[in-house]
């Protein structure tokens, strides 16, 4: 109850501009807010995509962060696709998965083509299977994807394995079945399968790391879903990913064991894409913990994203380093910190651009994207800012 006042009390100074009044308990009273047929008619009749809904979700207590992360993966076409494909084939038990099925499902199938639905047994389904969510905190939405993608990806894990099990195939990995990143280990446990959420969503970093005293190289790879970048002030995505792969003397106190030396050794390492996933999503690392606070901050600074992206600085054997992206979804955080403030979504759908703000769904201009790159001044923490990007591959 402490949390609730506590976060009524905060409203007045969380919600500037485009983030209207939210946090309501009750979902139904969001319903009379919204003018659906407003959209309908701002789009256009002759206009509206055929088979495309845009339906706002109700909020059901600072679900928001749930609320914006479907929406951008409803966005994410080749997810909407499996998850809809997931949907009708046989029952199974009830999941995570099946839950969002029946979200996306009931999106798709919707008589109008906008509207608001209530997520209420996704919702319900996630507090149930995890105690992190089982509250009416704002939650972070990245660490949400991040657990939401790895449930479902592991979901499908195990039904696999079970239907092989089923078959009475199981293969004997006695060794040469390892076509994954990971070369010898394990040995007898699960193989590790992979589902479309990897197709979908997964590249592969290379962690090279060179010894400076005997030029050795060692590299590893290491699979990612999405990878989180530094932000800095008045930069941009790209200079983020050079950021990120920049070469990092390892030297003093982080010196590198190497193997070749049989000892600690001044080293140089950078990590470079090797892999480009199918739909790239970019966490930017907007909550940094501050010693002197003991908290998180917000570090609301501009950093531009472009509406078309190109990879540089992959490995030199990057299976498809010249992979272009487009820009389908931006969560976009509004507030102060992690746990206040609020989560709204833009997303590209048929060449418009939508805002879904919970149960409220607008057109915008492609323009008006920009107001959501971040601050230039240090002073206000309070912004509307890129969080986690989504970049789909033309190819
Ligand atoms: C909805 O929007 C339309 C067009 O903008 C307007 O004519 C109508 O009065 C609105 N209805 C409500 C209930 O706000
Ligand atoms: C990359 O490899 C180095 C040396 O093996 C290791 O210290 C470092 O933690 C690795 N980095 C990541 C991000 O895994
Ligand atoms: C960022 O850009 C703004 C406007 O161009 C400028 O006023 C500000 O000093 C810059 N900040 C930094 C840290 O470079
Ligand atoms: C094309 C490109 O951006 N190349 C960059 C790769 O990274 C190095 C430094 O790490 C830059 O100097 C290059 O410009
Ligand atoms: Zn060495």
């Amino acid at each position: 109850m402490f949390l609730f006042i506590f976060l009524f009390v905060y409203l007045p100074q969380i919600y500037l501009s485009v983030c209207p009044v939210k946090f309501q308990f009750s979902g139904s009273a969001c319903l009379q807010g919204t003018n659906a047929s407003a959209l309908e008619k701002e789009i256009g009749h002759e206009q509206f995509p055929v088979n495309e809904h845009y339906f706002g979700l109700v909020n059901f207590g600072n679900t928001c962060y749930c609320n914006s992360v479907l929406q951008a993966l409803y966005f994410c076409r080749p997810f909407r696709d499996k998850v809809l494909a997931y949907k009708v084939q046989p029952r199974r038990k009830e999941s995570l998965l099946t839950c969002l099925a029946d979200l996306f499902n009931s999106i798709a199938t919707q008589k109008k083509k906008v509207g608001v639905i209530p997520p209420k047994k996704f919702i319900s389904r996630l507090r149930k299977e995890n105690e992190l969510f089982d509250n009416y905190m704002q939650q972070d939405a990245h660490e949400f994807l991040n657990y939401l993608l790895n449930t479902i990806a592991d979901l499908l894990q195990e039904e696999k394995n079970h239907e092989r099990q089923q078959n009475g195939k199981l293969l004997q990995n006695g060794g040469g079945g390892g076509d994954g990143g990971e070369g010898g280990g394990g040995g007898g446990g699960k193989e590790i399968q992979q589902t479309w959420v990897h197709e979908i969503f997964q590249g592969t970093l290379t962690n090279e790391t060179r010894c400076l005293n005997c030029e050795a190289v060692s590299s590893k790879d290491e699979d990612f879903l999405d990878l989180s970048v530094d932000v800095e002030q008045n930069t941009s995505i790209t200079h983020c990913l050079r950021g990120f792969s920049n070469t990092e003397t390892l030297c003093s106190e982080c010196k590198y064991y190497c193997e070749q030396c049989r000892s600690k050794q001044e080293a140089q390492k950078r990590m470079r894409v090797k892999k480009l996933p199918m739909i790239l999503a970019l966490h930017l690392k907007r909550f940094k913990y501050m010693d002197q606070l003991h908290r998180y901050t917000k570090l609301s600074y501009r950093v531009v994203f472009p509406l078309e992206l190109r990879l540089f600085n992959t490995s030199g054997d990057a299976t498809n380093p010249e992979r272009m992206y487009d820009l389908v979804a931006v969560v976009v955080h509004c507030g102060s910190g992690p746990n206040r403030g609020h989560y709204i979504t833009i997303v590209k759908s048929h060449g418009f651009w939508l805002l879904f703000d919970d149960d409220i769904v607008e057109k915008i201009d492609a323009q008006a994207i920009e107001e959501f790159y971040g601050l230039t001044s240090d002073i206000s923490k309070n912004s509307e800012s890129g969080y986690i990007l989504f970049y789909q591959s033309r190819d």
